[in-house]
């Protein structure tokens, strides 16, 4: 089988975009066992937690800091993803994970997510460098305009961190500052079939809408950084411990373990 390998016109599109879009990043075979095991993780929902949107529906995620021999751990620490991540933040070699999350937007109440940069949250742990942070979102259930898709402001990672402050119990970016970007770039809805990846900048805006549809929307959200990107207002170690890269037929072909307690989930 081929795997996924970023060329070079994709970084030129990520610096410029601040976001590039991979169509089939995992086979139907791997898609199918990542999304037979998240439906029926029974540590990933004793383990979900949920946030209010600002209307108060509900939004349900499972978080985690340390990824293990499980299959979003092999997903995360995959060939095709940390020499793709690595070569979109200036290629070191050091690629470390900060977090992963299942997110779980359930039909008919999966709440929003406001306009925010993954940064508006993570400057309040004091990473200092937002060009070496990345997230990659992979696509468990196809993701569509109708159960709520990420929406995108292309280009508006090279804004510079927005203000953010508190919007339910999200964080969201400013009002202000979200519509002159809307004013002066273009707004893309993020429609992904199962197993198809959204690469994206620490700083590019981005939001979505509840999900209203009988379908769920569900997604793997990996987030990266560099070991020379040390937080300085953050108790998880992960984010300065460099990977340990598995091949990618690692998650089809090894024995796989339940995602456990190794993790370390957040709270
Ligand atoms: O999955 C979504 O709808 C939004 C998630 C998001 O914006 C985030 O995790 O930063």
């Amino acid at each position: 089988m081929s795997y996924f390998k970023l060329n070079r016109k994709e970084i030129t599109n990520y610096k410029k975009d601040g976001y590039i879009i991979v169509r089939g990043f995992l086979s139907k075979e791997e898609v199918a066992k990542l999304s037979k095991t998240a439906f029926g993780d029974e540590n990933i929902k004793n383990h979900a937690f949920e946030l209010n949107d600002k209307t108060g529906k509900k939004t349900r995620l499972t978080e985690w800091y340390n990824p293990q021999n499980d299959i979003y751990g092999m997903l995360a620490r995959s060939k095709r993803m940390i020499e793709s991540v690595d070569k979109l933040m200036d290629g070191d070699g050091k690629v470390c994970h900060f977090h992963s999350k299942l997110m779980q937007k359930q039909p008919k109440v999966g709440g929003a997510w406001e306009w925010h940069q993954d940064y508006g949250y993570w400057y309040k742990n004091e990473f200092l460098f937002p060009d070496q942070m990345i997230s990659v979102m992979i696509a468990i259930t196809d993701a569509t305009k109708e159960n709520g898709c990420l929406q995108v402001i292309k280009g508006s990672h090279k804004m510079g961190r927005v203000e953010h402050g508190l919007s339910g119990e999200q964080t969201g970016a400013s009002e202000h500052y979200v519509d002159l970007a809307l004013k002066t770039m273009d707004l893309v809805y993020v429609e992904l079939k199962a197993g198809d990846a959204l690469l994206f900048h620490s700083n590019l805006l981005h939001r979505s809408n509840a999900n209203l549809s009988n379908k769920p929307r569900w997604s793997l959200i990996s987030c990266y950084n560099r070991s020379s990107n040390a937080p300085y207002n953050e108790s998880s170690k992960s984010s300065t411990v460099p990977l340990k890269m598995v091949p990618d037929e690692a998650m089809l072909e090894w024995e796989l373990h339940d995602i456990n307690e190794a993790a370390d989930f957040a709270k």
